[in-house]
Formats: C-alpha cells, structure tokens, sequence
C-alpha cells in the first residue's frame, strides 16, 4: 500500500472588523481563518468554527491583500502551492493562541447563518489540516458533540469565556437526508451510540464509521 496526500478543501471564513487588539496589527487587511475540510459539499450546514484553545497560530500573508490564520506547518505547506506573498516562505504578521481566536465573528461562504463564532474544540490536532475546523454538526460527529458539550455545560462555556450568545441561538441545520439516518445523521448516530462528550474517542470512532463519508469516499 502506497502513501498518497491528502486533498483538502481550504474554506475562508472572513473575520468580521473592527478587529480585536490581538488582531490590530492586521488593520486594513482581508482576514480569514482558514479551515480544512474533506466535505465541502456540507458548508451550509455550519454553525460555527474550531479552534484548540493551547493551539499555536500565525496570521500569514498570502498576497498583498489576504492574510490566513492557521498553523505555521500549515502556512509552510501553502507557501509551496503559490499560497503565500513570498513564495516558499511564510510571512508571520502575529502570533496567536487558539483562545485569542475565541469569538471572533465570520462570515462564511455558503453558511446558513450570516455571521457564526470561533468556539473552542478539545480534540484539534495541531499537525493536521490548518488546525482550524469548520462545524457542521448535522453531517460530522466530532463536530456535533463539541457544540453539544458547549450547550449543555455552562461550566465549560465560562471556562473558555465563551458568550452564551455564540453558542445557544445555533441549531443543528439539516442539509442532506441519509435514508436510515435522517436529515441530521450525525445526532441521529451519537444519540444511538450514547457518546458522552468529544473526548469519548472510541466511540467517535465508531460512530464516523457509519458517517456517509466513510461509506461514499
Ligand atoms: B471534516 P482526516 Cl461534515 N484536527 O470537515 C481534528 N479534526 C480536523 C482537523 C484537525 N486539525 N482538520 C480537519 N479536521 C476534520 C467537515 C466534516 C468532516 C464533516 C463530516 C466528517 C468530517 C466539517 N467538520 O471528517 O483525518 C475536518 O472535518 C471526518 C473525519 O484528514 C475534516 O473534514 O481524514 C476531517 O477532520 C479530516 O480528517
């Protein structure tokens, strides 16, 4: 068996101005958390935005207008595919944490909702995709017990100062019926499999084996 990469589906989620201070320096600029997906045929369904609170970022350039916030392996990577102003070497405008990230407004394409937040997710890795992780908590079970954890645990929501206003008005949007599973599959298989938390790995495991991914890629 042969080692193939892996193609991702890049998804710019545009930051919303006025920029917070950690962000002041790119004043001016297109500014966009750039997340990997291998469903982009799912984007409507987002509700919102993950990042590891300890996660190390940058805000790179791309070209004279963009700048993308993501990990700097991943900045690395992009600058031998044309994306970054010089090319094959990334420029950092400001190093970030996952918890400066927390809250920001995006907009992003497709997107049901007009405007969804950065939110904190326990189980990004950092050396995988961006380490940015759009949610769709319709079609990915990671992704609907991260926001399930957030609804249900205001402990957990204060922990990370997230604003109830981030989290409670999004709904699971339903985007595409699985005969058997319904219209939000990925509720439908952490309810039948009782999966407590994100962290709950085993089972999340199982549980992406029944997700339509599995079975159409
Ligand atoms: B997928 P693979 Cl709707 N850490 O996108 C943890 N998870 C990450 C990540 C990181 N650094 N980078 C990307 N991902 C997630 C959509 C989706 C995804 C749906 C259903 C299933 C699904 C919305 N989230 O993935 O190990 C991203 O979530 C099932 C595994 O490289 C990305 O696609 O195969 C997927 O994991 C990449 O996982």
């Amino acid at each position: 068996e042969g080692v193939l990469p892996q193609e991702y589906v890049l998804i710019k989620m545009e930051v919303v101005p006025p920029f917070p201070p950690k962000l002041k320096a790119l004043e001016g600029r297109k500014v966009y958390l750039a997340a990997a997906t291998l469903r982009p045929e799912t984007m409507y369904g987002q509700t919102n935005c993950w990042v590891l609170p300890d996660g190390k970022y940058g805000a790179f350039e791309i070209n004279e207008t963009d700048v993308f916030i993501l990990t700097a392996r991943s900045a690395l990577n992009l600058a031998y595919q044309k994306l970054s102003r010089i090319p094959e070497k990334p420029t950092c405008l400001a190093e970030l944490s996952g918890s400066d990230l927390i809250g920001l407004p995006l907009k992003s394409p497709l997107a049901f909702n007009e405007t969804i937040y950065a939110l904190p997710m326990m189980t990004i890795l950092t050396d995988k995709g961006t380490g940015i992780v759009t949610s769709v908590p319709s079609d990915s079970p990671d992704d609907f017990m991260a926001l399930q954890d957030l609804v249900t645990k205001p402990a957990l929501r204060a922990k990370f100062g997230v604003k109830d206003e981030w989290v409670l008005p999004f709904k699971v949007v339903p985007i595409i019926n699985i005969p058997e599973f319904g219209d939000k599959s990925a509720e439908k298989v952490c309810i039948d499999l009782k999966i407590k938390s994100q962290n709950d790995k085993e089972k999340l495991a199982e549980a992406k084996k029944d997700d339509i991914s599995e079975r159409i890629y």
